[in-house]
This record gives structure tokens, sequence and C-alpha cells, in this order.
């Protein structure tokens, strides 16, 4: 109906006041769901509405046949949109397998509903998301992203691309060379250590001018689609850190080379830090800002600044990280008097030590308007600081699941805690004023994101067990007009009392790695605990029942099968099981492998242990190719799905320019690969992909299971170190090929 569709474009334009039109929703439904771009109206309530301070309340009536939406805000009305969206006409836009909201026919009849945040804030992402999700993405990729954002009512978002087009302009205004300032930047891959002052320079290649360039053209788009859904972008500010020639040309200036940082060469570390009490720090601060500003509007006056991640203030004296605070702080407000201070909250528990309560406090302190501060509280739902901090000492701060780590892939989630904590800290913290998530890399386990960006939107703790029943509901349906087999409802009931349900914080405190994906080793694969575990925290039987009876739903309801979501999806939980499946086998072969407990064997003994050994060998290799072919089944072309995905994403940023193509490709295989450009944080990005697995995984075991079975039959033990370097040897050599 024509004059419905007028209508909602009335409304946009009556809403215009304080730059709030309704027309970038109106753009959403006609990108998702053409079919329906009369039939969706919404209305922004009068009203004062302040971001960060009033709560977005939403209310959808559907009359006939027409879903209207009222709000107080553009993100309420997203809300208010995408519950109609799921709860109702079920369907979503999902990572990995992307928007199916188009599979929507006719629009489902609702009663009236309404709902209310609890929180004025929902952040996403991480600074280092940048890098192990987003490195390569398109505009299309940011499309999609944006979107999946909106719809959550996520209306805080970061946003780093582009960065480096203005840092470049203003060290190129301070009289730095073009050599200079590229030798400091890193590569594609690695920008946010560089942001955060953890490496300089690059390995392998340079950062060419045309990526910065074609970044700060996708920040143009990105940040106008982020204000017309309704978020407040966290834009960049200038660090302080410099190029390491800086003191050539300002002999004077205050500069202190920083911490090494994970074991990398001086040369890749150690970045050269401007004191923010040199008047030359204001000086840039205000250039960078006010370039910012003229680049693209005034969009935002909340800024991320972090110059202590992984690496400590040269000082701890408590009047100095007083005054350290006030000057940084000092320096954003006389580039901008709005400005807020966004610190990721990170070093207050990686770095503890030094961030003594005292310290913590000072540093806070420095600034003294609380309101101009925004804290993230990295990684509440294992190691929340805001308790030993009191609530930061009355700073505003978010709420954060931060999940897992390098983009590493196991089904994972801690849903009691996710639901349960940020319902008792909001009751316990009155500066408490969003929830967040600030994973780094999005790495999958798609509901246990939804779930606390659904938290921000229910007074007390998500019923768990509904929440997964609906969450499946709504993920499948399209293959079923929304009636499910109950076996597909008992799969995911198993899942959340099993993998995503971990509770045991000695075992496991964040998304866990496969052994397969690490360096072979006899010894230190299993049971490793804390941030990187590879500690299963369920019984694996259990999720092998879910993945039997998840077959099974398909069996009973077949039109499954060709459902996207649901072919995504048994393809995760079959890695996961194939993935534990490899442990026993493993064990198998120390134990069949070790020359210490067969030193009294004789030879008939050692002949059977030898056979038994090259059998498990070849199981073992059968499991990792398997794997690599079913994971390469994966349907989604998402550049971060799979190795040919993530190079050829890295190498459509390269136009035509072979040099660059490959640099970029290299880039983007040491990042999941050695991390590094001898290995420093080897595997720490290990990712269970298609073309991984099978080119670089395999391979390795493959040197690993051969050198023992020699070492068997030769009676000799395996020299680690002879090893060791012969396996770090291919690694280096496989980057090229890999790329
Ligand atoms: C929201 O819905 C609840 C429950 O249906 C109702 O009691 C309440 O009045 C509604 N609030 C608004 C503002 O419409
Ligand atoms: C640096 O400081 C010295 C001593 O205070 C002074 O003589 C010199 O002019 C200064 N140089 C610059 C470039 O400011
Ligand atoms: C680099 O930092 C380490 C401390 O982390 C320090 O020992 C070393 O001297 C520094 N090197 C340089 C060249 O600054
Ligand atoms: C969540 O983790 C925190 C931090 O370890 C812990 O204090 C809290 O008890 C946990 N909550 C739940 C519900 O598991
Ligand atoms: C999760 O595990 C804890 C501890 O074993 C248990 O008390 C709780 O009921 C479980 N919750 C769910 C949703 O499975
Ligand atoms: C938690 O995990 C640790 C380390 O794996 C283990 O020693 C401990 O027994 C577990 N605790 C519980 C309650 O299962
Ligand atoms: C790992 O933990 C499992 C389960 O607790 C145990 O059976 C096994 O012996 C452990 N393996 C090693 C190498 O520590
Ligand atoms: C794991 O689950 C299976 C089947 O539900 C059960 O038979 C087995 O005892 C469980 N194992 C443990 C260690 O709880
Ligand atoms: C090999 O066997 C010896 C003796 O039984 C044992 O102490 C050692 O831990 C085993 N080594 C490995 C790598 O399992
Ligand atoms: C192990 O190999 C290294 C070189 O790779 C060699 O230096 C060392 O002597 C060897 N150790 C033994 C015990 O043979
Ligand atoms: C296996 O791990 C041990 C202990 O960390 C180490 O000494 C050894 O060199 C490693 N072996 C290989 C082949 O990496
Ligand atoms: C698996 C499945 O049923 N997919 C359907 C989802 O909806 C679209 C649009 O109606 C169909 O084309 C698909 O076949």
């Amino acid at each position: 109906m024509r004059w419905f569709y007028s209508l909602s474009c009335l409304y946009g334009l009556l809403s215009l006041g304080e730059g709030q039109s309704t027309q970038g929703l109106v753009n959403l439904v006609k990108r998702r769901l053409p079919a329906h771009v009369d039939d969706f109206s919404f209305e922004l309530a009068p009203g004062k509405h302040t971001p960060g301070l009033t709560n977005d309340q939403y209310t959808v009536k559907c009359d006939f046949g027409k879903v209207s939406v009222q709000g107080n805000s553009l993100s309420a009305l997203l809300s208010g949109l995408h519950r109609y969206l799921t709860d109702v006409a079920h369907v979503d836009i999902y990572w990995f397998i992307g928007s199916q909201l188009d599979k929507l026919q006719s629009l489902p009849r609702c009663a009236s509903f309404n709902g209310s945040s609890i929180v004025p804030w929902r952040y996403h992402f991480n600074t280092v998301t940048f890098s192990y999700t987003a490195a390569f993405w398109s505009w299309e990729d940011w499309e999609d992203e944006l979107d999946w954002l909106a719809l959550r009512g996520v209306n805080l978002p970061l946003a780093w691309n582009g960065f480096e087009k203005i840092l470049v302009e203003v060290f190129e205004e301070m009289g730095l060379s073009q050599p200079e300032i590229f030798d400091f930047l890193s590569g594609p891959a690695f920008q946010a250590w560089n942001r955060f002052g953890n490496i300089q320079g690059s390995w392998g290649g340079q950062l060419p001018m045309a990526w910065i360039n074609s970044q700060f053209d996708l920040q143009k788009q990105i940040l106008q689609r982020m204000t017309e859904l309704g978020m407040t972008p966290v834009l960049p500010a200038f660090t302080g850190f410099v190029p390491r020639t800086f003191p050539d040309l300002y002999p004077n200036a205050s500069v202190v080379n920083i911490s090494q940082w994970s074991g990398f060469p001086t040369q890749y570390t150690n970045d050269t830090f401007l004191d923010p009490s040199d008047p030359l720090f204001a000086r840039m601060q205000k250039s960078f800002i006010t370039k910012q500003q003229q680049y693209y509007g005034n969009v935002s006056s909340i800024y991320t600044l972090d110059q202590f991640n992984e690496n400590d203030p040269i000082s701890g004296d408590l009047t100095a990280l007083e005054q350290l605070s006030y000057t940084v702080w000092q320096s954003l407000k006389a580039a901008d008097p709005n400005a807020i201070w966004m610190l990721q909250g990170w070093l207050f528990f990686s770095n503890s030590d030094f961030w003594t309560n005292d310290r913590v406090e000072a540093f806070l302190g420095g600034v003294t308007k609380n309101t101009d501060m925004l804290i993230l509280d990295l990684f509440s739902e294992t190691q929340p600081q805001w308790q030993r901090l009191d609530s930061y000492y009355g700073k505003p701060w978010i709420w954060c699941e931060l999940h897992g780590y390098g983009g590493n892939q196991g089904l994972y989630g801690q849903v009691m805690n996710v639901t349960i904590n940020p319902i008792s800290a909001l009751a316990n913290s009155s500066s408490l004023v969003g929830f967040g998530l600030t994973m780094e890399g999005q790495e999958g386990n798609e509901i246990m994101y939804d779930l606390l960006l659904d938290q921000a939107w229910s007074g007390s703790p998500i019923d768990l067990t509904t929440y997964f029943h609906n969450w499946a509901t709504t993920r499948y349906s399209n293959a079923t007009q929304g009636t499910l087999p109950p076996q597909m409802y008992q799969t995911w009931d198993a899942l959340l009392h099993s993998v995503y349900n971990n509770t045991n914080l000695t075992a496991a405190q964040a998304v866990t790695k496969s052994i397969y994906e690490l360096a072979p080793n006899a010894t230190g694969l299993l049971n490793r605990t804390g941030h990187h575990p590879t500690t299963i925290t369920y019984n694996t039987t259990t999720l092998v029942k879910a993945w039997q009876t998840f077959i099974s739903a398909a069996n009973s309801t077949p039109s499954l099968w060709a459902n996207e979501a649901y072919q995504f999806d048994l393809i995760d939980i079959t890695r996961q099981v194939l993935a534990n499946a490899f442990n026993p086998v493993y064990s198998s072969f120390v134990t069949q492998t070790n020359l210490t407990a067969l030193h009294n064997a004789n030879t008939s003994a050692l002949n059977a242990s030898l056979t038994a050994a090259s059998h498990t060998q070849s199981q073992l290799l059968a499991l990792l190719t398997t794997l690599n072919g079913l994971v390469c089944l994966t349907p989604s072309s998402a550049p971060e799905s799979s190795l040919p995905s993530w190079v050829s994403a890295a190498r459509a940023w390269a136009d035509s320019n072979s040099s660059v193509s490959d640099f970029y490709a290299f880039d983007a295989v040491n990042q999941v690969t050695l991390w590094g450009p001898t290995g420093q944080i080897s595997d720490y990005a290990s990712r269970q992909w298609c073309g991984l697995i099978s080119g670089y995984y395999l391979p390795r075991w493959q040197t690993f299971t051969g050198t023992y079975l020699n070492s068997l039959t030769t009676g000799q033990p395996v020299n680690q170190t002879q090893l060791q370097s012969q396996l770090l040897t291919w690694e280096e050599q496989q980057q090229g090929p890999l790329a």
C-alpha cells in the first residue's frame, strides 16, 4: 500500500530533529526485505533521548497486516523491528550464513508488544577484532555486520578503519618523511597491535598508501551507515605512539621506548611513546581530531584511547599517574569539548601486578569529571575487575563478554555467567551503563553473543531453556515454517547443558582450542587450563549424542538438509565431535611410541607396538583429512570462514598489483599461523579452517608421527630440539605456499 510507505517516509522527515531520521531504517528494510518495504513503518516518539543516558523503549503493533514500530530512539526502533522479525516472523541475519530476512513471506499477525532496554549502551568490538575478523572485510561484509549490530540493538560500535590515513597526515605535518612513517606501520592483518603500541613495522612487506586510502574510503561508508542506523561510533584518537625517528626531529621532546611485547625482536616492538606531558602531544591530538572531524563530520565525541595495553607506564608514582591521565584527557577536551575517553580495561586485569587499586584510582582520578570517561570491563564473565576497582571509582563502565581469543573456534559458552552476572552487576553498581561484546574474533557460537545483547532488554536473567528453544525455532524455521522436530530442541537443550554451560573457570575461561591446531608435542597439549584451554569441560558423549540427535532431526524433517543454517551448524557440531575424537587417538600414539615405557620390552613386544603405532598414525592423519574435507563443505563465503576465503579477501584489496597482493596474502596467513616474523606467538590465532588443516596442521602431524615411529624403529629417543626446529623451519617455509 503506497500511502503507508509515504507515511513512513513522512515519519522519517518529521523526526529529523537532532539529525535523527528514520530513513536509515527504511533503507535497511529495502535492503533486507525488499518485498516488504510498504509493510513497516517507524515512528520516533517525541521527547528527548540522550544516548548513553536514556534507556531505549519500543512498542510494536501489527494491525491490518502492517507492522508499525514506535520508539524513543533509532536503536529502540531497530530492536522492536528485530523482536518482531525473530520472535514473530522467525527470520534473522547471522554471521557466516548471512541475512535470512528475505525469506519472510507474508507478515504474521501479532498482538502488540513492547520492550525496554535496561542499560543505555550496547557495545560491540574489541580493538583486535578489527584484525582477527574484519581485517579484509569488504563494504558488503561491513553492511552485513552493521545490520546484524543494528538489529540487535547495538548503539555503540568501535570504528577503527581509516585510522592510519589521519595518523599519516599528522606525522607528515610534524615533518616526518614517508619512509619514516611507513617503517612504523604494521601490515594489514596486524594493525590492531600497532595501534596499541605493542608492535611497529612490518615483516614480509610494507603497508602501501593504497591500503590506507581504501580503508579510509571504507570508514566513510561505515560511519555514514552507523549513524543512519542510530549508532554512536567510537572513533580513534592520537595515542602518542610515534615513529622511531621522531626524536631526531624533536630532540627535546619527551619520549620513551616502551617495553618489548611478546618476545618480538626490538626492531618490531619497543615502540616510541611521546609523553602526554610534552606540549607536542596536545598539538598532535588537536590536529588528529580536527582532521577527523573535517573528514567525517561531527559523528561522535567518544574516543577509544589505549596507551598501556600490555605495557606499563614508566612510573607507578600515584601523582604521576594522575597527572598522566589528566593531561591525556585535557588533550582530548582541547580538541573536542564534548570528548569522552573510552578505555579498554584489559590492562587492569592483564597487568594487575602493576595496576594496584591505588594506581588505578589515581589514574582514573586524573579525569576529574566522571562522565568524561567510559571503561570497558573487558572480560566480565571470567575476570571481572569492577568489584576489585570499586566500580571504577565512579566512572561509567560497560559489562563485556570477551568469550574467546584470536578467533579460535570451539563450541563454548558460559551461559549462566552472561545472564546472571550482568544483572547482578546492574543491581550492585550505580555506574554500570552498558553491556557489550569484546570478542577477539567473531568465531561462531553466535547464540552466546545474542544472549548477552538480549539480556540488555531483560531485567531478570533470561530463562535459558526457553531462549535456546526460541533461538533454534528462528534459526531453522525457513525449512519448517516454524515447527521444528523435537530432536532439534533436544539437540539445543543438550548443547545448552554441555558445551555452552562451562562453570569451571579453573578448567577453561574462554573458547577451547583443539590440540590438533597446536604444534605437535608428546607432552603439554592436553588439559591446558586458563585463557587458551584445551581442557574439554563437558561430557564428550553428551556432544556425540546431541550430534546424532541433530542428524535425526533432519532425517525426520528432510527439508532441513537444504537449510543453510542447518548445513552450517551440522558442519560446526561435527567438527567439534571429530576434534574431540582426536585426543584419545593422540594419547594412544604417545603411549605406543614411548621408548622409556618400552625399554624392557622384548623384540616381539616392540614390533607389536610399532605395528600398533603406525596404525594409530594412519588413524590420526585420516581424522585430519576427514576434518578438512568436512569444513571445506561449510556453505559460508565469509572471509573468516576458510583459508581460501581469508586469503582471497586479503588479495582483493590489492587490485592487480601482484607484489602487494602477495604481501597481503602472506600477512593474512602469518596471522593465523606463526603470528610474527619467526613464530613469536605461533598458533595463538589458530583456526579450524578448510585449507589450514590440510595445508598446515596435517603435515605437522605427519612429521611428528613419522619422527616418533622412526625413533621406535631405531630405539633412539626423539631429539626434541631438532624436531622443534625442523617444524619451525617448515612453518616458515609454508607461509608463501599457503598464501
Ligand atoms: C508494555 O506491555 C506490558 C505487558 O503487555 C503492558 O503492561 C504495558 O502497559 C506496556 N507498556 C507500554 C508503554 O505500552
Ligand atoms: C632543546 O633544548 C636546548 C636546551 O634547553 C635548547 O638550547 C635548544 O634550543 C632546544 N632545541 C629545540 C629544537 O627546541
Ligand atoms: C625493549 O624493552 C625491554 C623491556 O621490555 C628492554 O629490556 C629493552 O632494553 C628494550 N630495548 C630497547 C632497544 O629499547
Ligand atoms: C561468573 O564468573 C565470575 C568470575 O569468575 C564468578 O565470580 C561468578 O560467580 C560466575 N557466575 C556464575 C553465575 O557462574
Ligand atoms: C550449568 O552447570 C551448573 C553446574 O554444574 C548447574 O548448576 C546448572 O544448572 C547448569 N545450567 C544449565 C543451564 O545447564
Ligand atoms: C575444574 O577443573 C579443574 C582443572 O581441570 C579440575 O581439577 C577440577 O576438579 C574441576 N572442578 C570441578 C568442580 O569439576
Ligand atoms: C587429561 O585429563 C583427563 C581427564 O581428566 C585425564 O584422563 C588424562 O589423563 C589427562 N591427560 C594428561 C596428559 O594430563
Ligand atoms: C557421559 O555421558 C554418558 C551418557 O550420557 C554417561 O554414560 C557417562 O557416564 C558420562 N560420563 C561421565 C564421566 O559423566
Ligand atoms: C613415557 O613413559 C614413562 C614411564 O612409564 C613416563 O614416565 C612418561 O611420562 C611417558 N612419557 C610420555 C610422553 O607420556
Ligand atoms: C639434538 O639436535 C641438536 C641440533 O638440532 C644438536 O645440537 C644436539 O646435539 C642434539 N642432541 C642430542 C642429544 O643428540
Ligand atoms: C615439547 O614440549 C617440551 C616442553 O615444553 C619442549 O621441551 C620440547 O622441545 C617440545 N618438543 C617439540 C618437538 O616441540
Ligand atoms: C531450506 C529451505 O526451505 N529454504 C527455502 C527458504 O526460503 C526460500 C525463499 O522462500 C526458498 O527458496 C528456500 O528453498
